[in-house]
């Protein structure tokens, strides 16, 4: 295989509603889509990197500047590519994960497009469908925190996931427990905005019944999970911390996390992430899909991982309306709290391109 052209394509995405984290106030999603060109067929990936390098060191503007300056010669140069040969050809490169996986996904599309494969068979899932947890912004009060994990149960999501910051964690863990009965499933996500020293407050927490409690503490701190173990009974998953399968087995087996999240953008693509998915199931350690506000496409990618056996806990996998009303692709539904891995060729899901083209902010076409 070899590519005729590349094109960047970035798109703003308005959300349903404002996405608040302990890091950052969301009200837009700025997307950058990845099309590969082959004479066989053309493959599409959406890049996860956000506007801003809040969420991690990552962002769009250096993810696209990567991917054209750096990425992209490097993949041109080869004689012969193929979705597995992206890694290694782009290994040279020092992180740029979420570039990194955005190109590789890409690729890797149009190569099972054109072989006629399902990304989820060529990944290896077994399973047709993914339990669909919801994940729930930071709100201004209570009252309108409980509103919105209603609205979300009522919808039929499987596991509530609270975001929490110092401030906001014990009172509204408490009011949803206290609302909605011990039945449901929930967990909390900090996304790092705790130290080593919050580790009696967070300990508070143990009272909730929790799944498992998601990136305490910084991105570098593993050790501090390994302390923070020992004092909290909730399960600790790390996010933030883990960007390879080495990271997923050295967290593991220094005992700094009980459950990973995985997501593809963040390690550097599908392949690693499946990696980190056999580290874990050979560790008995459970995983779930962790979520960017993806569009479609990315979701539909998500979910065909999502498909391994080893994920075991719900994914940040929800339909295309928790986020936008009119998604790039088919929307992604959910029903009775699960969504269906998508069974056409390579991600399984096309964008649509009026609405790409009404939402598109820049377009660059890139050739070897
Ligand atoms: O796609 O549903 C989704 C997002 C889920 O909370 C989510 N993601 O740290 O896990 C996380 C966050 C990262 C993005 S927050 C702007
Ligand atoms: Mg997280």
């Amino acid at each position: 295989m070899k590519i005729r052209a590349v094109e960047l394509i970035r798109v703003t995405m308005p959300l349903v509603a404002p996405f608040r984290t302990s890091f950052a106030v969301e009200t837009n999603r700025d997307v950058l889509l990845v099309r590969v060109e082959t004479a066989e067929a053309q493959g599409w990936a959406e890049c996860v990197a956000m506007d801003s390098p809040l969420y991690s060191s990552e962002y769009l503007d250096g993810a696209q500047q990567v991917i054209s300056d750096h990425l992209l010669p490097r993949l041109f140069a080869a004689d012969e590519l193929s979705g597995a040969a992206v890694g290694g050809l782009l290994a040279p490169v020092r992180g740029h994960r979420m570039a990194k996986s955005a190109v590789e996904t890409a690729v890797l599309d149009a190569e099972l497009r054109a072989m006629g494969m399902p990304l989820s068979q060529y990944l290896g899932a077994t399973a047709t469908e993914v339990v669909s947890g919801v994940s729930v912004g930071i709100q201004d009060t209570v009252p309108e925190l409980l509103d919105a994990v209603e609205e979300y149960l009522d919808a039929g999501y499987a596991r509530i996931k609270l975001k929490i910051e110092p401030g906001w964690d014990l009172a509204p863990v408490a009011a949803v427990r206290e609302r909605f009965g011990e039945d449901i499933v929930l967990q909390v996500d900090a996304n790092s905005a705790y130290h080593r020293a919050d580790a009696r407050h967070l300990a508070q927490l143990d009272t909730f019944g929790l799944l498992l409690i998601e990136q305490p503490l910084a991105e570098e701190d593993l050790a501090g999970n390994v302390e923070l173990a020992k004092v909290i009974r909730t399960p600790i998953c790390l996010d933030e911390s883990i960007v390879s399968a080495q990271d997923a087995y050295e967290a593991i087996r220094t005992g700094a996390c009980a459950i990973v999240n995985i997501k593809p953008g963040r390690v550097g693509g599908y392949l690693e992430s499946r990696r980190i998915h056999d580290v874990c199931a050979a560790a008995g350690i459970p995983v779930w899909a962790g979520g960017m506000l993806e569009t479609g496409i990315g979701r539909a990618a998500n979910l065909a991982l999502a498909g391994l056996s080893n994920f075991t806990l719900p994914s940040d996998i929800s339909a295309s309306d928790r986020y936008y009303a009119q998604d790039l692709t088919e929307p992604i539904t959910m029903t009775g709290g699960r969504v269906a891995v998508p069974t056409g060729p390579g991600i399984g899901i096309d964008p649509i391109p009026e609405v790409v083209t009404e939402l598109t902010t820049a377009r660059t076409v890139i050739q070897p």
